[in-house]
């Protein structure tokens, strides 16, 4: 009668929701296979795959498609591929993925890197985060207590990040810690709400946009720690042009949202005082 609880004994009134995960993929054939099974693997039944493959030189659209095949037999279709015809850039590649997702019922979509920076176990952590406060995003944060960054990372590199997330903090007027997060749980009525047709950014400057977008809406928004990894195989596609871009591009962010503002609530939930306290800080 010692009946061991794990995970997969647990009610599944929260582990059968309709959640998508939308992956941009540029190159990123070495770690395609490994990061399907790790999210196939969790015990969330009604968890999607969606790859938005923009013609990779390395094939990484033609194995996402065998992957597609051979999970879509086990897992009940629960895996699609987008193919665009060329490199058009990561924030494309999101609005194109969450456009599809939202389309075909997700209740929750995870956005998240291909290069297995983000760990897939922090997702049922995320996803019992915004069931349980009511929240529109969770952030996977490097840059609140308890996140951290991979040792590897030079200091060079890291005063890099510290900096882009301070300036465009400042320059936005905004409080969230980690701008240019690439790994978040969005409630779909926060991403009906958002107006994807009106994002514009590519790049890094696409996550600052959304985190822009959604402090100035007035989505509660709660950033949970997360350990970010460097990538282990493959080159990052953000070079140095790309992030002085995005440095002066925040700017830019700044003049054309200035006349949005929130005007009704995007879903009017009664929350509890747990959640008030929580989301109290934006
Ligand atoms: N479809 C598509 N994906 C891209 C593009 N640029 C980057 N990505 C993907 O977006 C994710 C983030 O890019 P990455 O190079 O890891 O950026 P870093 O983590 O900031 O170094 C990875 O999964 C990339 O493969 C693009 O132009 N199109
Ligand atoms: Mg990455």
């Amino acid at each position: 009668m010692n009946k061991e609880i794990t995970i997969d004994t647990l009610p599944s009134a929260w582990r059968n929701r309709a959640l998508t995960v939308v992956i941009p993929t540029y190159n990123e054939s070495d770690n395609l296979a490994e990061l399907t099974h790790a999210l196939f693997r969790l015990p969330l039944s009604n968890l999607r795959v969606l790859i938005v493959d923009d013609n990779s030189p390395d094939g990484t659209g033609r194995l996402a498609d065998e992957l597609a095949a051979r999970y879509n037999q086990s897992h009940q279709g629960r895996m699609t591929v987008i193919h665009r015809t060329g490199k058009a850039g990561l924030g494309t590649a999101y609005v194109a993925g969450m456009q599809r997702a939202l389309a075909d019922g997700a209740e929750f979509v995870v956005q998240m890197d291909a290069d297995l920076s983000h760990s897939p176990a922090y997702i049922p952590q995320m996803l019992g985060v915004i069931l349980a406060t009511g929240a529109d995003v969770i952030i996977g944060s490097r840059y609140v207590p308890g996140g951290s960054l991979d040792e590897g990372w030079s200091w060079w590199r890291q005063l890099l990040s510290w900096w882009a997330n301070l300036y465009s903090r400042f320059v936005l007027h905004i409080r969230v810690r980690d701008m240019t997060a690439g790994f978040k749980l969005w409630r779909s009525e926060a991403l009906l709400d958002i107006g994807l047709n009106n994002i514009r950014s590519n790049g890094y400057i696409f996550q600052v946009e959304m985190a822009y977008l959604s402090e100035k809406l007035g989505y509660r928004i709660i950033e949970v720690p997360i350990h970010f990894e460097d990538r282990r195989i493959g080159q990052s596609k953000m070079d140095i042009p790309v992030k002085i871009e995005s440095a002066l591009r925040v700017w830019e962010l700044r003049w054309r949202h200035r006349r949005r503002v929130r005007r009704t609530a995007i879903r009017d939930q009664g929350l509890g005082t747990v959640d008030r306290q929580l989301s109290a800080r934006y």
